[in-house]
């Protein structure tokens, strides 16, 4: 299948934003095999184009800029219930690690998916999933943790498959089983990991269930150590890591991490300049959330003049979960990181197409527009690529590609 889209500017991200006005652009089997300015598209690709036939066709983009499909690379999106009750408790005053430590936050979630059936789950996880792909996204990272069970940390994961089977969308999926203790395991930290690592993570893995293996590095979470344990069990089954890493205190998680060659760490509030030089080291993408620390209220900022000078590739995403980030607009995403954080819009850009692909191991396939990676793109009714980050609310998404489609 030849399929052309003409009447469009291009924003490929490959150098900045790569702007091409008055671009065309040609996707087969599933993958970009030309793009330019539209007079320079040759006559015999052209015609191809426009043969009358079953296996070409072509679009006129209306004017429309065309970017790739956004990427977003950090979600707990596949959960039941909600946290509303908690998001009033801190209002009045109560803080999130005391909620947490009274055995609300991520267990009252817990409680509500482990409840759920597969197909409650799924319906409850559908609106939040649409809201994104409404904005243009493409692929979406999805994480488990709020079943720390075998059987529960199993069915999100499914439910977080079954999504690439119903939608134009590539799901990732991260196994976090080392997100909180459950209550049954109360006081016995190090056993729970070794069901992590010695049960969990061999089950979901023969199942084709994990792409990346994850956990929460906090004092209300995991030690670094114990974190450790977790990368040691995800190198057994050749898995690349990434962390909850530096959102309440600073653990040394990010630079952990980057030992580990982990594709990114995570939050990073509270990251150091040796974890910075870590990161910068290794490759490891830090992957900001505006959402949690806009929802937390935090004031510390991540360290975004110190990654920006190491280069360190900085990724965006929504973090969608119930209890510090119930956020479905990765375009919002996009605006916190520029006010909360000082990002440019063009960063921000980046930050859910080529380093949100990079924050997956994707940057082959997805996150620019290029010959050979994969024709996923998001079509938007605006001026200019710098749009995308600066309104808050509407959605200028006209189409999406997927796959060529
Ligand atoms: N950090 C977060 O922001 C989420 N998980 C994590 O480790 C919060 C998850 C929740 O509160 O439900
Ligand atoms: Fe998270």
């Amino acid at each position: 299948m030849l399929t052309l889209w003409t009447n469009v500017h291009l924003a490929t991200m490959q150098d900045g934003y790569g702007e091409i006005r008055d671009a065309a652009i040609v996707a087969k089997d599933g993958k970009i095999v030309w793009l330019g300015k539209r007079i320079d598209l040759p006559a015999d690709l052209l015609a191809e184009c426009q043969a009358n036939s079953q296996a070409s066709m072509s679009h006129d983009g209306q004017g429309c800029w065309l970017t790739p499909g956004l990427i977003d690379c950090h979600t707990h999106i596949v959960y039941a219930g909600n946290r509303s009750d908690e998001f009033e408790a801190r209002l009045n005053g109560v803080a999130y690690g005391d909620i947490a430590r009274q055995g609300g936050g991520i267990l009252s979630t817990v409680r509500a998916t482990r409840a759920a059936s597969p197909q409650q789950l799924m319906q409850a996880s559908l609106p939040r999933v649409r809201n994104l792909l409404k904005e243009g996204v493409t692929t979406l990272e999805i994480k488990s943790g709020y079943g720390l069970d075998v059987e529960t940390e199993a069915k999100m994961l499914r439910v977080a498959r079954q999504f690439a089977q119903d939608f134009p969308v590539r799901i990732k999926t991260t196994f976090l089983g080392a997100h909180a203790l459950p209550p049954e395991y109360a006081g016995r930290a190090d056993d729970y990991l070794d069901l992590v690592c010695e049960q969990m993570l061999p089950a979901l893995v023969a199942e084709g269930l994990v792409d990346a293996v994850d956990a929460f590095c906090e004092k209300i979470g995991f030690s670094p150590a114990q974190t450790e344990k977790v990368f040691q069990a995800a190198q057994r089954h050749g898995l690349p890591v990434k962390l909850h890493a530096e959102q309440l205190s600073d653990q040394g998680g990010a630079a952990l991490t980057a030992r580990y060659q982990g594709l990114s760490a995570d939050h990073l509030e509270y990251l150091s300049q040796e974890g910075i030089n870590a990161m910068a080291q290794h490759g490891t993408v830090a992957v900001l959330l505006p959402g949690a620390y806009y929802f937390l209220r935090e004031t510390k900022l991540p360290p975004i003049a110190g990654l920006r000078e190491a280069q360190v590739p900085i990724a965006i995403s929504t973090d969608c979960n119930p209890g510090t980030s119930p956020m479905t607009s990765l375009l919002l995403a996009m605006n916190m990181a520029c006010t909360l954080f000082r990002l440019t819009p063009l960063e921000a850009l980046e930050g859910v197409t080529k380093h949100a692909a990079r924050a997956l191991g994707l940057q082959d396939q997805i996150g620019t527009l290029e010959i050979g990676k994969a024709a996923d793109f998001a079509l938007w009714a605006i001026d200019r690529p710098g749009d995308l980050a600066y309104a808050i609310g509407g959605n200028p998404c006209v189409g999406i590609v997927f796959a060529g489609e």
